[in-house]
């Protein structure tokens, strides 16, 4: 039976553009391929005419975008001949290693803040059968441990410090460029370490065999049939958005303690800042920071206006583009993508705990169940 018709991942998919070889064994749970969808409603509500997609990358099989590097990394890390990965997290890297940890059949070390880290994520990296090392300290702690102990374990690094990570991470934008047949205007991320801002960077500009200086562009030839024009918009500006109490990129400096609700970037000392402060100018965007209580209340509004749940950090993407829409610093008839990295999933509690929708408890009866829904119609 020939299966040529079933999608096996991004790497099967983008191969030609990718660090694997004919008999590189490639390691997949069918990620990429997300929805990238238009937001009806929310832009309805703006004084302005913007068009806004969300890329839904909370479908990816582990439930975030961490999986397209994920595959990347573990492929390589397996060609290589490992035996073991490791990786700080907030939680969702540590999901998506442990998952093709196991689909590869190596060990998957998890080195995880203690405490602060949402239950789903959580929930996934033990039910994968990772090893989980939860150290007293925060992320940044964990990540400079993890750089350690590499020099002295027989492990791979599968954070985004691991270049295999950015390569299979590029590939949202090059199915952005084709989903909307040209690049948008802008493109707005949750940022934490930076590495995804990064990624997206690399796929726009090799997508457009433009120039940049992040790496040498291996570009040879355009992979979809773009006309020159449509090459020309093939780089939008990269605009990224911090929680306001983990921004050391608003700041200009490294934060010590950072704190937020938004827990996947509560992230202090970026480890791809150079590299952002490139795609930064390049790409002529901005940085900028949204409260806490933004990032909630433009989750909840996602949720209850399109039907799209995401978590916390991921909403800080449509935060702060609505907020420069409506302060004009993204001009009218600008098309908008905004990637939404995690699902809402990833952390019920915080959903439950800001949901406002009412239960309506009631006996068993025909008249109770009838007198509610005329009650709240
Ligand atoms: C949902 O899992 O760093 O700027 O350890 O989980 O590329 O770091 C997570 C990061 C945004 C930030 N949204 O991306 C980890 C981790 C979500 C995330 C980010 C993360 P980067």
């Amino acid at each position: 039976m020939s299966s040529k018709k079933i999608y096996t991942g991004l790497i099967e998919h983008y191969r030609d553009r990718l660090p694997v070889s004919e008999s590189t064994q490639i390691i997949s749970l069918g990620e990429g391929n997300t929805p990238l969808i238009k937001l009806h409603n929310i832009p309805s509500l703006l004084d302005k005419d913007v068009d806004i997609y969300v890329k839904y990358e909370g479908l990816n099989p582990t439930c975030s975008f961490k999986d397209r590097g994920m595959t990347m990394a573990v492929t390589k890390a397996v060609e290589n001949g490992a035996k073991a990965i490791i990786c700080a997290s907030t939680g969702n890297t540590s999901a998506s290693a442990a998952a093709y940890a196991a689909r590869a059949g190596i060990t998957a070390f998890i080195v995880i803040p203690d405490g602060k880290i949402a239950q789903g994520k959580l929930a996934q990296a033990m039910i994968e059968g990772a090893i989980i090392l939860q150290v007293k300290g925060n992320f940044d702690d964990g990540m400079r441990l993890v750089k350690e102990v590499a020099d002295e374990a027989p492990v791979t690094i599968v954070n985004s410090i691991n270049p295999f990570r950015l390569q299979g991470q590029k590939t949202a934008a090059f199915e952005i460029i084709e989903q909307l047949g040209r690049a948008p205007d802008f493109h707005c991320l949750p940022v934490g370490n930076a590495g995804n801002i990064t990624a997206h960077w690399l796929g726009y500009s090799e997508y457009a065999c433009a120039d940049s200086s992040l790496f040498t562009n291996a570009c040879t030839s355009k992979i979809g049939n773009l006309s020159n024009e449509q090459i020309a918009k093939t780089r939008p500006k990269m605009l990224g958005y911090q929680a306001s109490g983990a921004a050391p990129f608003i700041q200009g400096d490294m934060v010590d303690k950072p704190e937020t609700i938004a827990t996947a970037i509560r992230i202090g000392y970026p480890q791809s800042w150079d590299y952002a402060w490139t795609v930064n100018k390049e790409s002529g965007g901005w940085f900028d920071r949204c409260s806490d209580n933004e990032i909630l209340a433009t989750q909840k509004m996602l949720a209850e206006k399109e039907g799209i749940f995401c978590e916390p950090a991921s909403a800080a993407s449509l935060a702060g583009a609505l907020r420069d829409v409506e302060s004009g610093k993204i001009p009218s008839n600008s098309c908008i993508v905004c990637t939404l990295t995690g699902h809402g999933l990833k952390d019920p509690d915080i959903a439950i705990n800001q949901s406002t929708a009412p239960v309506v408890k009631v006996e068993a009866s025909l008249t109770q169940v009838k007198s509610a829904i005329l009650n709240n119609m």
